[in-house]
């Protein structure tokens, strides 16, 4: 039957988004330019031992120069929107204050050459780069900074919202959260539990107290948060193997989904990590501020977690992993392919997590505002960046958003990760996700195969 489903047309609805998605810190490059400020993104790469290489995001694509040319990509992509987002510490360097005009210049520039090309920018206001001034002041585990985040967000939002009609508040409060301030993977490379949960909750408040202020000043434009969600399956049917499924559930998906969709935190999350905090950061009020209404819920997906219980002990305090109070986890391969992230390649679990938020939650309208794969392109003696496994993967998660659309889920849009290669974050340069390759001896970019590809789905609407 996979074969037949295979050579059916796939439709799309009249008016779905197609686009590419990328983050400043890691396309960007120009780090002090034009009075940029430091992020811990900065701090954290240039701390020995903390990215695979040594590589930094000093230079990265120098999309901050070559924006014109990256514009002209997406066009030949058909995208009808790109998702980008806003680098905090240039438009406030020291993470509080007026704007920075030369920094709101770049985006003012960016956003013109869009729109010039008929291509719709879709903004993240906070894609982790953090301005290290405020990490200094205590970073996310500190209650001011979702005010900070607040405070800025309706600076930019007066100052950019007439030429951009959608606007996402936080991307992935997991990883900012739990691999920033538990694992330490990730910028600023914090390994406490305890803060790592006190920054969840305040990325969260962040997102409220954003939302509340942008909707004030004007309520015409659309505003979301995009979280990154995963199936969590027990390996086995043992009650130990479900209860390690159902805590690794609360901590990736629920945590984040509770809070924004049904206003509480989940109450098995919070008997979970009772051991870690006493949730005094907690205040009455915080979570109805959490749960204003959105416009739309951007979903991430790349792959789906198998887990089962180790037996062994499970305590409060595990040091260097994101998975909080989870030590007796096992992350279980179910020796299906994987990319070159080892995420395994699971296109149902889209439609699993799809379907879930339409269900268990609410109907609320959906993008996907990030799915693709790390491959290594080699490049043929013709130049040719032949990416059949690239083109394979994201044909099949195409077909299961097109079958999700059918079994009723609001699904209005696609963006690939990513646009280009860039700074893979703790891997560097060495995973490349992009429709579009990048030399970056030379800074050439060569679009691969499935950028040919996803010019004829975008065209078409269909596959
Ligand atoms: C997301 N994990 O990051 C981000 O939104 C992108 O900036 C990133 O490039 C992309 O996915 C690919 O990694 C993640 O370890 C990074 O579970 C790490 C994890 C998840 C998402």
């Amino acid at each position: 039957p996979a074969a037949a489903v295979h050579d059916e047309p796939v439709r799309f609805p009249a008016g779905f988004v197609w686009g590419a998605a990328s983050a400043s810190y890691q396309i960007e490059g120009a780090i002090s330019e034009d009075g940029r400020g430091p992020s811990i993104w900065d701090t954290f790469a240039h701390t020995p031992g903390a990215i695979f290489g040594g590589d930094t995001g000093d230079v990265a694509c120098d999309h901050y120069h070559r924006y014109r040319e990256d514009v002209g990509l997406l066009a030949d992509l058909g995208a009808t929107h790109y998702r980008f987002s806003l680098a905090w510490p240039r438009l406030q360097p020291g993470g509080r204050g007026p704007l920075n005009t030369a920094g709101l210049g770049f985006y003012d520039r960016l956003i013109d050459e869009l729109l010039e090309r008929n291509v719709q920018p879709w903004v993240t206001l906070y894609h982790w780069d953090l301005p290290q001034e405020l990490e200094d002041a205590g970073g996310w585990p500190a209650r001011d900074t979702a005010h900070r985040f607040a405070e800025y967000a309706e600076l930019v939002y007066v100052r950019l919202g007439d030429r951009i009609a959608d606007w996402t508040t936080l991307n992935e409060p997991w990883c900012s959260a739990y691999l920033g301030y538990a694992g330490g993977v990730h910028a600023p490379g914090r390994r406490d539990p305890a803060d790592a949960v006190r920054a969840a909750h305040h990325l969260m408040l962040g997102h409220g107290l954003a939302v509340q202020a942008m909707r004030a000043h004007d309520a015409s434009k659309r505003v979301g948060v995009t979280v990154n969600l995963y199936p969590v399956d027990p390996v086995g049917d043992s009650e130990a193997d479900q209860d390690a499924a159902r805590r690794i559930d609360a901590l990736m998906n629920r945590q984040f989904l509770d809070p924004v969709l049904r206003g509480a935190y989940p109450d098995d999350l919070l008997r979970d990590l009772a051991t870690v905090s006493n949730f005094a950061h907690i205040q009455d009020g915080d979570e109805a501020v959490i749960a204003q209404p959105l416009d739309f819920l951007g979903v991430n997906y790349y792959t789906r977690h198998v887990v089962r219980a180790s037996g062994g002990p499970r305590q409060a305090h595990d040091s260097v992993s994101p998975w909080v109070a989870s030590n007796d986890v096992e992350f279980v391969s179910r020796g299906v392919p994987a990319t070159d992230m080892g995420w395994e390649i699971d296109p149902q679990g889209l439609h699993d997590v799809l379907t879930r938020v339409h269900r268990e939650y609410r109907p609320i309208p959906l993008y996907v505002t990030e799915n693709g794969a790390a491959f290594t392109d080699e490049i043929g003696p013709d130049g040719v960046i032949a990416d059949q496994r690239r083109v394979d993967y994201l044909d099949s998660h195409f077909r299961v958003a097109a079958r999700a659309i059918l079994d009723g889920v609001d699904l209005r849009g696609y963006f690939v990760w990513s646009l280009t290669d860039n700074f893979e974050w703790a891997w560097g340069y060495s995973r490349r996700f992009g429709l579009v390759h990048i030399d970056y001896g030379t800074q050439q970019r060569t679009p691969k195969q499935s950028a040919h590809w996803f010019a004829q789905v975008t065209r078409r609407n269909c596959l």
